[in-house]
């Protein structure tokens, strides 16, 4: 899916800014709010999540329907062309309606939908209402569960609130609503519908194959311009393929794009686009040839008060931080990010683990272990989770929408699944198989693989993955506070993943820290044990050649669902939310600044 963006033959026009909105009291839908205009609503900003825009606990915490509304007032010339409805993402349930109908629909909070709106529109004014949904449960993604997923306290007997809630079955908070840009686009009747492009490199040379996938009857042709706006290939036809001499290669931190303009009839667009190869070659990881190491971290789409809501200066700010600090990547855990997030990577040389929403297919653990009292198995045809067709849909369009993005290197099809138990396999095999033949680049995927998984004889990663990606706890969760002895475990579990032969990144791993607190002992939640324990970690993962990645959890503290073991959200981050640097994040810009991009493991 083409990001939308102002060509010669493209308008673009935003619809953020501040709509009309009001928390269905039960009976928005009998009362067909979305007919007429909403009575005594309320401001809301779009994009953003709702939460934390309007005080209270009642609307913080509102689990299920919003409804968003704005008057749309349309030139009667856009009405000529393709006009199209866009919406970057809303999580996690949309319903749009124009003048009172229902016009799409769509399931999933962070991937993009839209809708032709040409005929149905008028001229003038138009009454836009979306009905957002935050409901999550065994056939969402993410997940919810039966209970909080952290709720310590149920061990002292507490009971299950009568309240229906919002019990995510992962950990951070379930914000909601419309949480990136709404948009109007125009294109001419005959248009670009979708471009991909994929290259090969020989010496100095680039071959790029491409698709164009037009509606209409036209060719395509092509003409690819350098940094510099110079002309260096051109080419016609829909499926072909050209040649840029003497290429600049997109490099890891040192980002180069082409822009190739495609016109398609009356209609253009242009992609930047940049050149680089992938691989995985036997214990490395290879951009270019050559074996990356992966210094990063996992993130989140966490602001305030924004929440979940698209954030562009802290996107450009927090690629400034990693940058300082020496890292070269991030996991976009465990959503997808917006495509701006994205489209910056590429200009800036972030390399991207590109995630799905698959978050929390496990009932081995918190929220989901129980069913009415008893354990269920997460893959239990009767009452286990029920989001294959769902993920499927999620992956399918995640590859859609991301497949020419040269910061993205794999696809994690999911985040700390029950990959380890019966019908694991079975789940994820068809799954590996649709991202596999989905992507024209065929990029290496994963799964990242929770600490229970911790045999790669159970874990179906160890089958399916092409990169091993374990999220660890050594010296936190498992052995804290012991964090040197929890070390010899980690090293029994690593010796197990070696023999599997395949590259290993840490796609987690780390320790509550509450900036401030410190103790000469370091002691667990100061800031010294979080420096403590990420030492003891890292001279670990340096003993073995086949850990190509680090990505400590997580970039920023971020907010969680309350519970016990949550202050104010999770501390692990080695910033706070605010972006303001914990000592081990010195340390970590020490490290990592003296770790070389490529070869850091080579033995030449
Ligand atoms: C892992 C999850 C991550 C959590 C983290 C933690 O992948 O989402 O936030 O643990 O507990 O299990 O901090």
């Amino acid at each position: 899916m083409l990001y939308p963006i102002l060509t010669s033959s493209r308008m673009v026009s935003s619809l953020d800014g501040v709509w009309d909105f009001k928390l269905d009291d039960g009976k928005g839908f009998e009362n067909k709010w979305y007919e007429k205009k909403l009575e005594q609503p309320m401001t809301m900003a779009v994009p953003a999540s709702y939460n934390d825009l309007k005080e209270g606990v009642d609307f913080r915490d509102h689990y299920g329907y919003v409804f968003y509304q704005k008057n749309l007032s349309i030139p009667a010339n856009l009405l000529h062309e393709r006009l199209v409805l866009r919406f970057d993402a809303v999580a996690h349930h949309a319903k749009v309606y124009l003048n009172g109908k229902l016009i799409t629909e769509h399931k999933g909070g962070f991937l993009p939908f839209e809708v032709e709106i040409q005929d149905i529109a008028n001229a003038g004014d138009n009454l836009l209402t979306v009905a957002v949904d935050n409901v999550i449960d065994y056939t969402t993604l993410p997940v919810g569960g039966k209970s909080n997923i952290m709720n310590a306290s149920a061990g002292f007997g507490a009971k299950p609130s009568k309240k229906k809630e919002n019990n995510p079955n992962f950990d951070f908070f379930n914000y909601a609503g419309i949480i990136r840009h709404v948009r109007l686009y125009t294109t001419p009747k005959e248009y670009i519908e979708d471009l991909e492009f994929v290259s090969t490199v020989l010496d100095n040379n680039a071959t790029i194959k491409y698709n164009v996938i037009g509606v209409g009857q036209a060719t395509a042709k092509l003409k690819v311009y350098d940094e510099n706006g110079n002309k260096v290939a051109e080419c016609a036809g829909n499926s072909s393929e050209f040649v840029i001499e003497n290429v600049n290669l997109w490099q890891p931190m040192n980002a180069y794009l082409y822009d190739i303009k495609v016109t398609y009839g009356q209609d253009e667009y242009t992609l930047p686009y940049g050149v680089r190869t992938v691989e995985v070659k036997g214990k490395e990881f290879l951009i270019n040839g050559k074996p990356f190491y992966f210094k990063g971290y996992g993130k989140h789409e966490d602001t305030f008060p924004n929440g979940r809501g698209f954030n562009e200066p802290m996107n450009i700010k927090d690629l400034s931080i990693m940058r300082w600090q020496g890292c070269n990547s991030f996991r976009t855990s465990h959503y997808p990010y917006s495509e701006e997030m994205m489209r910056l990577c590429d200009k800036e040389g972030f390399v991207v683990i590109d995630e799905t929403s698959a978050v929390g297919l496990n009932l081995d653990f918190g929220g989901g272990a129980n069913f009415n009292g008893q354990k269920v198995g997460t893959f239990d045809k009767e009452h286990g989770i029920k989001t294959h067709e769902h993920h499927r849909d999620v992956i399918r369009d995640l590859i859609k929408r991301d497949k020419n993005h040269a910061c993205v290197v794999i696809w994690s099809i999911a985040n700390e699944p029950d990959s380890y138990s019966d019908g694991a396999y079975e789940y994820f095999a068809p799954l590996y198989d649709l991202a596999r033949q989905l992507d024209p680049q065929k990029r290496p995927c994963t799964l990242v693989s929770v600490q229970m998984a911790n045999d790669p004889n159970k874990d179906v990663s160890a089958k399916l993955s092409d990169v091993i990606c374990l999220n660890r706890y050594y010296g936190w969760y498992f052995g804290g506070p012991n964090i040197k002895d929890s070390m010899d475990d980690l090293r029994q579990e690593l010796d197990k993943w070696v023999k599997v032969g395949k590259p290993i990144i840490f796609t987690e791993y780390g320790a509550d820290t509450v900036m401030g607190m410190h103790d000469t002992t370091p002691v667990m939640y100061t800031e010294e044990y979080q420096l403590e324990y990420y030492k003891e970690n890292n001279a670990v993962f340096d003993e073995y050649d086949i850990v190509i990645g680090e990505q400590p959890w997580n970039f920023a503290d971020f907010a969680t669902s309350q519970s016990l073991l949550r202050i104010q959200g999770n501390k692990k981050g080695l910033f706070t939310r605010d972006r303001k640097p914990k000592l081990a994040a010195h340390y970590f810009r020490q490290r990592w600044t003296n770790i070389p991009d490529f070869g850091y493991k080579s033995k030449n």
